[in-house]
């Protein structure tokens, strides 16, 4: 286990964090919204991810994003999204932000989120048919 004493300091900016009255604006170094102690001591997600057809989980749990980039993993679905699941349909699952492929089905959370399916259920993907995704197919004639 690591210690909890590398939080802010190791990053080399934004050390003044120490003033422990709490400052009422979220300061973000890279512009996501997310206090950068928060990225830096791991952000907790309560999450269930379904990673294997046959329904096996995980808990997300604690995640460590960088708080100098927008999208740690990646993925094209920016660190703020994967944490809040706001732009996931599906009741707002969240998803890793420090791993692009959430729920391990092959395909990038970004991807998934794009493509209305779940980042957080291997079973739901762009390939997989689902009711919801199957109006976009409807051919005409
Ligand atoms: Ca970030
Ligand atoms: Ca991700
Ligand atoms: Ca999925």
């Amino acid at each position: 286990m690591l210690g909890t004493s590398l939080a802010a300091g190791e990053l080399g900016h934004t050390e003044t964090q120490t003033d422990s009255t709490a400052t009422p604006r979220v300061r973000a170094y890279d512009g996501d919204r997310i206090r950068d102690g928060r990225e830096v001591r791991g952000i907790r997600i309560r999450q269930k991810v379904i990673y294997t057809r046959a329904g096996d989980t995980y808990w997300l749990g604690k995640r460590k994003s960088n708080p100098l980039r927008l999208n740690t993993d990646r993925d094209r679905l920016p660190d703020r999204a994967e944490i809040t699941g706001n732009r996931n349909k599906w009741d707002n699952h969240k998803s890793d932000p420090t791993h692009c492929d959430t729920d391990r089905g092959g395909v990038s959370d970004g991807r998934e989120i794009r493509a209305g399916s779940d980042p957080s259920d291997f079973r739901s993907g762009p390939k997989s048919p689902q009711p919801r995704a199957a109006r976009w197919f409807r051919t005409s004639g």
